[in-house]
């Protein structure tokens, strides 16, 4: 059964402030348009889009969240469990340059560290500019993410924002994969009286059932690796058998 195509999903989610352009950089990316009304997010959504990679298929679950802090208590939530993270700011807005570290804290505070970049939008408006090129470049490479200059308007490099993430991921996967010397899913087996307790497993609290095991999910950054039909599969996972 384990012979089945699997792919892999990747929760990212894309914070900054309000209307540097979060929702249209997810419409743009998963749907190909753009709309010039500013309509603030109230809460959450996502979109998807299958893209492949080094002949891997990769699913990208992109969550759009509010940017206004009036929701911030709601979108933190949703942060939970991402596996890549996009900051967003504006050429024209000064306050969402300034406002970046505090996202970046934001998402950490649930997810820990994971592949993030920075992303300069509206680059059409350079003429407007109120951040110095040099600044965003010190900024990324404070935050020890790269750093993408982004026109969703005019559609330029939207694309490659996300496939760098997603290279990211994978490359990270790969490495997981190769020390636990597996080549895809084997749950290694605990008795019902040795609960886990790495920290690989604190926190978990998702229970999955398997042919007759039951999996214990870790909370976090796990990619998982997904049967098509839509069953999750659960990579690096406890099984009480
Ligand atoms: N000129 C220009 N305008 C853009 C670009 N991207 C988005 N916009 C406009 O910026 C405004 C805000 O975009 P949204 O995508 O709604 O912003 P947001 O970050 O989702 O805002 P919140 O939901 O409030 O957090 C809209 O009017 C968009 O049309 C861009 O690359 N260039
Ligand atoms: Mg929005």
């Amino acid at each position: 059964m384990y012979e089945e195509e699997l792919e892999v999903a990747i929760k990212v989610v894309i914070v900054g402030n309000g209307a540097v352009g979060k929702s249209s950089m997810i419409q743009r990316y998963c749907k190909g348009i753009f709309t010039r009304d500013y309509k603030k997010t109230i809460g959450v959504d996502f979109l998807e889009r299958q893209i492949s990679l080094g002949g891997e298929e990769v699913r990208l679950m992109v969550w759009d969240t509010a940017g206004q802090e009036e929701f911030d208590a709601i979108t933190r939530a949703y942060y939970r469990g991402a596996q890549a993270c996009v900051l967003a700011f504006s050429t024209t807005d000064r306050d969402s340059f300034e406002a970046v570290r505090s996202w970046k804290k934001k998402v950490e505070d649930e997810c820990g560290e994971i592949p993030t970049v920075l992303v300069q939008n509206k680059i059409d408006l350079a003429d407007h500019s109120v951040v110095e090129p040099e600044e965003a470049e010190m900024l990324a490479r404070s935050l020890g993410c790269r750093l993408f200059r982004v026109s969703v308007k005019e559609d330029v490099n939207v694309g490659p924002v996300f496939r760098h993430l997603a290279a990211c991921c994978l490359e990270e996967m790969h490495a997981e994969e190769e020390a636990m010397g597996m080549g895809g899913y084997q749950p290694p087996a605990i008795s019902a009286f040795s609960l886990p307790v790495s920290p690989l497993h604190k926190g978990s609290k998702h229970h999955h059932h398997h042919h007759g095991a039951i999996a214990i999910k870790s909370r976090g950054r796990r990619i998982f690796r997904t049967h098509h039909a839509g069953k999750n599969m659960l990579r690096g996972a406890c099984s009480i058998i």
